[in-house]
């Protein structure tokens, strides 16, 4: 509801409270201002009116209420009296109105949410299926694969030109995976253990958190370090979030490291679209400039094997020593879908891992 129609609605209802409450005022008050309830009022037209026969009235007893409302003087007559009672059953009669008024514009607008969230919703969740067949089709026929921070071209989803539909999408290749410092079969893969411990002197973080999560992850229960294992999962992360159950792992530590970990893929990380401070982890002989400097080789003339990255220079020795931990083609995708429809807003977050030409959905967020 727009907060000028409330503005209204609390306008009305001022209006209307203040009225009843100055026609009750008027009828507890009488001409000359003295106070009467309306009992009493009652009871002092009642003593007013003659007896039958035409005797006077009976005198009031001693002690009981001396004073008699007489509506005659003090509003003109039974007129006046009824057109206090007018007032105040139109006053009601419209507060009741202005009820169930608000209550009706209220509900309707519920109801248009609710059609407009559900539309949204679908809106949204169709960018990510449109968003799995680009990737489907661009991956299928792709020797290698730069496709990172990628807005998918989209046209109009309605005639209004605030309803649109925009489709970004991410490569998780481009990341470190965390899954990987555990081999499948529980061991400790050193290489890519030593690689995450540079990720995080890399963000002066802490190197003993690798312990922690490494312990979190592998399947047996011996602790690395002092209370490692508490509570652990003994099994794969299943999204990044997860790193935030694991002991030693500060969140200011997790917001610094999120944008560059993932947990999806094949662990490979590609080197056509990986983000310099990742490329530097891969080996204590990649410093920043050596890692731009791949960036910017990369930029004119893409990677479309692993063993070009020995071409650049600087890389000749170091890449070789990287070969079969990194890739050129990528195999997990996030699609964000960010659907606006009358005013509305919805985002949908999707990992999609390819196997073969088929995207499968590996995580689901919606916000
Ligand atoms: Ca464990």
């Amino acid at each position: 509801m727009s907060c000028r129609t409330k503005s209204i609605f609390k306008a009305c209802y001022k209006t209307c409270y203040i009225a009843i409450i100055r026609n009750l005022f008027l009828f507890k008050k009488g001409v000359g201002g003295e106070s009467l309830p309306l009992a009493s009022a009652t009871k002092g037209v009642a003593c007013a009116t003659p007896s039958a026969g035409g005797a006077p009235p009976a005198t009031p007893p001693a002690g009981s209420q001396s004073v008699v409302f007489n509506f005659k003087a003090g509003f003109g007559g039974q007129r006046g009296s009824a057109l206090i009672l007018t007032l105040l059953v139109t006053s009601l009669l419209v507060v009741m109105v202005v009820e169930f008024a608000y209550k009706v514009y209220v509900s309707a607008n519920s109801l248009y949410e609710f059609r407009d969230g559900q539309e949204l919703s679908v809106l949204a969740a169709s960018g990510i299926d449109l968003g799995i067949r680009y990737i489907d089709g661009y991956v299928a026929t792709a020797r290698y694969t730069e496709l990172d921070k990628t807005t998918i071209p989209f046209g109009k989803v309605s005639e209004n030109a605030d309803d649109t539909l925009s489709i970004s999408v991410g490569d998780e290749n481009a990341r470190f995976n965390v899954n990987t410092i555990v081999y499948p079969n529980g061991t400790l893969n050193q290489p890519a253990f030593d690689s995450f411990q540079r990720l995080l002197r890399r963000f002066s973080i802490d190197e003993s958190v690798a312990l922690y999560i490494a312990d979190w992850i592998d399947r047996d229960s011996e602790e690395r370090v002092a209370g490692s294992e508490k509570s652990a999962k003994n099994s794969p992360l299943f999204s990044i979030d997860e790193l935030l159950l694991v002991s030693h792992v500060k969140k200011e530590d997790y917001k610094k490291l999120a944008p560059f970990v993932t947990v999806y893929g094949s662990g490979l990380v590609n080197v056509n679209t990986a983000l310099p401070e990742v490329l530097e982890c891969l080996s204590p002989d990649i410093d920043e400039a050596l890692a731009n400097r791949i960036v910017q080789y990369r930029k004119s003339l893409p990677f479309d094997m692993t063993s070009s990255l020995l071409n650049v220079p600087g890389m000749e020795q170091t890449g070789k020593t990287l070969l079969g931990r990194i890739t050129v083609k990528s195999d997990a995708f996030t699609i964000i879908s960010s659907a606006s429809l009358n005013g509305l807003t919805k985002d949908v977050a999707a990992t999609v891992i390819i196997y073969g030409t088929n995207g499968q959905i590996k995580y689901w967020k919606e916000y």
